[in-house]
């Protein structure tokens, strides 16, 4: 059912794209379900393939209600407006997408100020919230929400054990915070930890998930919750611009990547685990396999001689797309789009380059 790389018609069938999951086109399930929704206006909540998609994803994660919204960013960015006033801080890690790749929407649209620490491999524990919550005092601003990230995206698709999750939001929940979840990737953790995306987030007031991402599908991402969280974030979501008419052309898609793709999901992460232990066997490249449990990977290229971006220009060259996220640091992120020989290619072209350094050093 899954087309191979490149085979869906968008072309660029030449590079072998590792920048992110979010590049995956609408497989050719995806693309009929579209083509025959049966739509309606969804700001009046009439469009029935919008409200089946809600329906599923409330199903599915165990809850009363949820929402289909235009992005992660504004799924995220609704939900901490849905739980803070201006002048409120949110918890989170330091390298946390709310805090870094958000554009301080929470600052700018919620009026909250983010209070970030930084956590090994990206894992909050509830010492290190409890250490971060606000004294009762009228010298500070307050303690709004908690925020955790699961899969931590930029500490490399790291994933919570479960237990650290539950406490951080049962001990944040006896002090009053709600605790919201940007689960943009909960699917993988779903699948790495073989426990079902409900069981995981039980504990969670709020739950954004995308299925842009590995799910494969072209738009769209939902915030789940309570019926009363999700009616204020409905509110929230047309204030912010993401109320959509004819939407169903894109919940079709979003309900295949919902319902099919979590089954396909585990070859993902075995083409990161084969990635990372074939990319530690290359000089001058730095990872930890172990650690390589989704389907992301960073590594450091410090050895090598070059910076991140260097290396992200070289291999583009050489018909491979990666990302650096810091100045020694390259991503890799593997989905659907590329197959076992894609990442063959990519790990042939990362030995070429750096054997070319050492021929030149
Ligand atoms: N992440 C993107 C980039 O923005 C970094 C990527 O390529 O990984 N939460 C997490 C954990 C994410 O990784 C992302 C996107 C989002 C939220 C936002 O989703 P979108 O892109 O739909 O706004």
């Amino acid at each position: 059912m899954y087309d191979s790389n490149g085979g869906n018609g968008r072309g660029g069938e030449a590079f072998v794209d590792l920048r992110s999951d979010t590049v995956t086109r609408p497989t050719a399930t995806m693309r009929r379900a579209m083509a025959e929704a049966p739509v309606g206006d969804d700001v009046y909540g009439e469009d029935p393939t919008v409200n089946d998609l809600q329906k599923r994803a409330a199903e599915i994660f165990g809850r009363e209600a949820a929402l289909f919204v235009p992005s992660g960013s504004m799924g995220n960015l609704i939900a901490i407006k849905t739980w803070t006033r201006p002048g409120l801080e949110v918890i989170c890690e330091q390298r946390a997408h709310v805090n870094q790749y958000e554009l301080a929407s929470m600052s700018a649209l919620a009026g909250c100020f983010p209070r970030a620490a930084f956590a090994q491999d990206g894992i909050l524990t509830w010492p290190l919230v409890e250490s971060l919550i606000r004294a009762k005092s009228p010298n500070y601003s307050q303690t709004g929400l908690v925020t955790l990230e699961n899969t931590h995206n930029m500490a490399g698709g790291t994933i919570y054990p479960t237990r650290v999750a539950e406490e951080i939001c049962e001990r944040a929940h006896e002090r009053g915070l709600p605790v919201h979840l940007d689960g943009a990737r909960i699917f993988n953790v779903s699948v790495a930890a073989g426990k079902s995306v409900r069981d995981l987030t039980a504990k969670f007031d709020s739950v954004m998930f995308c299925l842009s991402k590995g799910l494969g599908a072209p738009v769209g991402s939902m915030v789940v919750g309570s019926k009363e969280f999700i009616e204020k974030a409905h509110v929230h979501r047309k204030m912010l611009g993401g109320g959509m008419r004819q939407a169903g052309v894109l919940a079709a898609a979003g309900l295949i990547a919902l319902e099919e793709t979590p089954k396909i999901l585990h070859r993902d992460h075995e083409n990161a685990k084969y990635l990372a232990e074939r990319l530690a066997k290359v000089p001058g490249i730095s990872i930890d396999p172990a650690k390589v449990v989704t389907n992301i990977l960073i590594f450091n290229v410090q050895q090598t001689g070059k910076t991140g971006a260097a290396i992200s220009e070289e291999l583009k060259r050489r018909g491979v797309l990666a990302n650096a996220t810091d100045k020694f640091l390259v991503r890799m992120v593997t989905h659907y789009d590329v197959d076992r020989a894609g990442i063959e290619r990519a790990i042939a072209v990362m030995n070429e380059i750096c054997a070319a350094e050492r021929t030149h050093a």
